[in-house]
């Protein structure tokens, strides 16, 4: 390991050469790739948020300088948002984690130690914690913001190599209830749209998504919409995104399931269903028929606060057989009690009235972070790497052998979910936690747990770009990571997109790409030779090809970064020797680049346009459950529902990047204010601006008031970027995908 280790230090302080290139075409060392070494521009998709724009980077001696969004990318057409524009500059902060933080005493300061030492704590403490509590014992938490060719590498080396058996993802948080809902509806997690939708759909269905805000791009890909469209938000809140309706309904917070019921009610009530389809290609729709007699728009109006007309009138547009119909769907229907059968509501909707596998249509849940779909299929936490089983010996012996790992080191069951590793930390099973690009001490639902289980881990390490996030803070070891723009690699957007990013800035300091930090850790660990193949990010790439052979998101037919940079980027799937008739999907706007390559690639695909499923029987499945009560329902203690969710488009997350922009720190606000509707402050006494509490059963904090009617009377909102909002929320979570439900508790709000 000392070499290696000594080659890539020596790298990182030299000047940026290709000729100390550890191996050809390994852009992860804090070197640049040989063909960067001048002036021009290259590409990378931007490691923010699932829309993953394409961002043109402009290079001065090989070294990023400044971005411009690329024009013919067909994600985002020249477009991009506030943090896209910035993702150069929150890289040069003071903040950055430079090398290795040892904290070994509580009362004093973390000190910088080598990257050696720092693997070899690693190994020794992570060794010394399996060998007294038990293999199980450590655990990791990964995330949806790293490459996929890291995460597969991550979940590889954790499971595979340390022996590790619970890791799980912030994108647990985020997107498990899609998961789920996806995987028992289809047979697989199959996202079955692409972006095109948003402009060829009649009517948009969107439910729980503040497009505005959280995908600006996409909002505008809805406002290219030539076919002059109904646009339907369904979210409490009267959101920017609500502004550009035709539209919204503002239901009680988690009235969902209720709607969407009665909403099938009244379609299947009037026969505005498509038989045709319905007998070909899904199960248990007669069921489903018999259960929703009795949700009618009057029986339900109580739990969703809207009127009948509404909902009948909703229901003849979304099932008008002469329109396309989309239903888009984010974190107001995925955080929730009762997600996954929300979710498949929505599912069962568009089932009933085909609106699946053609343009315009689809029920179609959008995900969160740049890489959230490359998690979902690669982690290796709850499916086997490639969207496989851990259950199937026939799924591990592929595994095994396409990795020439042993078949006895790959686990027989799926991890444990994040909540359930938070409890094992409670219960004494888990002693050792490795938290890698998250920061769960802002973000997890139940911060007062979370910090209380903290004392109980006898070694926390956190791999992290800054050493100041509150999770970074806390950790026994901090390891230095390379970011977006320092590091090379794929990620896959909310479409299925894969697309490249590329090094284009050094690390500071000693800072390593999380791919480096992994292969120094298996060194370290003594499995090195295990993941001799995982030599860089395009030897990776090609074992998650291989991997990916027979699955739904078989990727074999892709030649590599270039035909995915020359492609504008490929939706999975792309089998080898596969022939996508181009002309047949293609959106008029959007014409192919590649027929140079002579490489059946088409920009724009969308799933089932066969109206063949995932499933043993290939039909689509009708999935329903009666809606659950609100875990935490208002009382006279506690009279208002909080909602919670993105606050600008130039907030992101727990902010540990977006607050090291100047620029965005101008586009937000700079103190906390909690929405709250005119006729609740009069009864409260409270005016506009003024200071308050916010209290639920578990914490209070402090915000001021914006007087708003945005919010309906009884419901409160607060952006989640503050790091005190998750003292509030109530901890309860989907029966199926155990997704934490973020957006409903009960709280009380008072003049301070
Ligand atoms: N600027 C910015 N963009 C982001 C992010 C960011 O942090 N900042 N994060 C990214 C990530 S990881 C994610 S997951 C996405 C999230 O993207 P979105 O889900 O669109 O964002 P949120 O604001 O969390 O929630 C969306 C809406 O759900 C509504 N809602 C709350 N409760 C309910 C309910 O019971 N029913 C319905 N129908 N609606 C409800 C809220 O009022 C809110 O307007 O954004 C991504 N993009
Ligand atoms: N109340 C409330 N809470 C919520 C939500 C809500 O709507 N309401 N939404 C939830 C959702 S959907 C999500 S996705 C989560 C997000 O929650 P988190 O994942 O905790 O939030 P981030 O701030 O994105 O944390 C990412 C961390 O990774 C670091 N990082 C960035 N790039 C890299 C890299 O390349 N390598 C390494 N090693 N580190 C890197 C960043 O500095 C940051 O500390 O929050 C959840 N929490
Ligand atoms: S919309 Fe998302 S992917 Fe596009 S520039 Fe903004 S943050 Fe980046
Ligand atoms: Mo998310």
């Amino acid at each position: 390991m000392p070499a290696v280790l000594d080659k890539i230090l020596k790298q990182k302080s030299g000047p940026l050469t290709s000729e100390l290139l550890l191996r050809p075409n390994d852009f992860g060392l804090g070197k640049l790739p040989r063909n960067l070494e001048t002036d021009g521009t290259t590409t990378s998709v931007c490691g923010f948020c699932s829309t993953g724009c394409q961002l043109k980077l402009h290079l001065h001696q090989g070294e990023a300088i400044g971005l411009t969004p690329s024009t013919d990318y067909p994600v985002n057409l020249g477009m991009a948002c506030p943090k896209g524009w910035e993702a150069l500059s929150v890289l040069d902060s003071k903040e950055r984690a430079t090398a290795p933080l040892l904290k070994e005493f509580a009362n004093e300061p973390a000190r910088e130690i080598t990257w050696d030492l720092a693997a070899k704590i690693f190994s020794d403490k992570f060794k010394k914690v399996q060998a007294t509590y038990g293999k199980e014992s450590v655990a990791f938490i990964s995330t949806g913001q790293i490459t996929t060719e890291e995460m597969a590498f991550l979940g590889s080396f954790a499971k595979f190599g340390m022996g590790v058996k619970h890791g799980d993802g912030n994108t647990r948080q985020c997107m498990a209830t899609s998961v789920v809902a996806y995987k028992q509806a289809f047979g697989f997690d199959a996202p079955p749209y692409t972006y095109a939708d948003f402009e060829e759909s009649d009517v948009v269905v969107l439910l729980g998504s503040n497009l505005a805000i959280a995908h600006p791009i996409l909002y505008q890909r809805l406002a290219r919409n030539k076919r002059n469209p109904d646009i339907v938000v369904i979210d409490p809140r009267a959101t920017e995104t609500a502004q550009i309706a035709t539209q919204h309904l503002a239901l009680k917070p988690k009235g969902d399931l209720y709607l969407l019921y009665a909403l099938a009610h009244c379609i299947i009530r009037d026969d505005r269903v498509s038989h045709d389809f319905l007998k070909a290609h899904t199960e248990g729709f007669e069921d489903f028929a018999e259960f929703v007699k009795d949700y009618s728009p009057e029986a339900t109006f109580e739990k969703t606060g809207i009127s009948a007309s509404v909902v009948e009138k909703l229901a003849k547009l979304i099932s008008d057989p002469t329109k396309r119909v989309s239903m888009w769907w984010t974190m107001g229907i995925n955080q929730s009690h009762e997600g996954v059968r929300t979710a498949q509501a929505i599912i069962n909707l568009c089932l009933m009235t085909e609106n699946i596998g053609k343009p315009g249509t689809g029920p179609n849940s959008i995900t969160g972070q740049c890489n959230a779909m490359g998690s979902r299929l690669f982690s290796n936490t709850t499916s086997l790497l490639g969207g496989h089983d851990f259950a199937n010996p026939k799924h591990r012996a592929k595994v095994s052998r396409i990795l020439e790992i042993p078949e006895e080191n790959i686990p027989t069951e799926p991890s444990w979910a994040y909540d359930q590793i938070i409890d094992g930390i409670e219960a004494g099973k888990i002693k050792g936690l490795w938290v890698i690009a998250t920061n769960p001490a802002h973000s997890w639902i139940n911060q007062a747990k979370f910090h209380k289980v903290r004392k109980k881990l006898d070694f926390l390490v956190v791999q992290d770009m800054y050493h100041t996030t509150e999770t970074a803070q806390t950790a026994d070891l901090l390891l230095p990571a390379a970011a977006w723009g320092e590091k090379s690699g794929t990620f896959i957007n909310s479409e299925r997109r894969i697309g490249t990013l590329k090094q284009v800035r050094h690390a500071p300091g000693q800072a390593l790409s999380d791919f480096r930090i992994f292969q120094l850790l298996a060194n370290a660990w003594g499995c090195g030779e295990m993941f001799e193949k995982w030599s860089s990010a395009p030897a990776a790439f090609e074992l998650l090809q291989q991997l990916s052979k027979g699955q739904p998101c078989d990727i074999t037919g892709i030649k590599g970064y270039q035909h995915l940079d020359e492609a504008g980027g490929i939706q999975w799937p792309l089998a080898e020797n596969s022939k996508f008739q181009a002309s047949s999907v293609l959106t008029e706007s959007l014409e192919p680049r590649t027929e140079h390559l002579k490489l059946p690639t088409s920009k724009e695909r969308r799933l089932f346009e066969d109206g063949k499923f995932f499933t043993p029987s290939g039909c689509a499945k009708f999935l329903f459950d009666p809606p659950t009560a609100l875990p935490e329902p208002t009382c006279e203690d506690y009279p208002f529902t909080l909602l919670t969710g993105r606050g600008t488009s130039a907030q992101w997350h727990t902010q540990s990047r977006t607050n090291k922009s100047a620029v965005l720190k101008k586009l937000y606000p700079s103190e906390l204010f909690l929405d709250l509707h005119p006729k609740d402050a009069a009864k409260l006494g409270i005016a506009d601006q003024q200071e308050i509490e916010i209290s639920s059963k578990r914490a209070t904090i402090s915000a001021k008031a914006h007087l708003t009617t945005n919010v309906n009377p009884g419901d409160v909102f607060l952006p989640m970027h503050e790091g005190s909002i998750n003292k509030l929320t109530f901890p309860s979570f989907d029966p199926h995908s155990r997704q934490p439900s973020y957006k409903a508790c009960a709280v009380t709000v008072s003049a301070v």
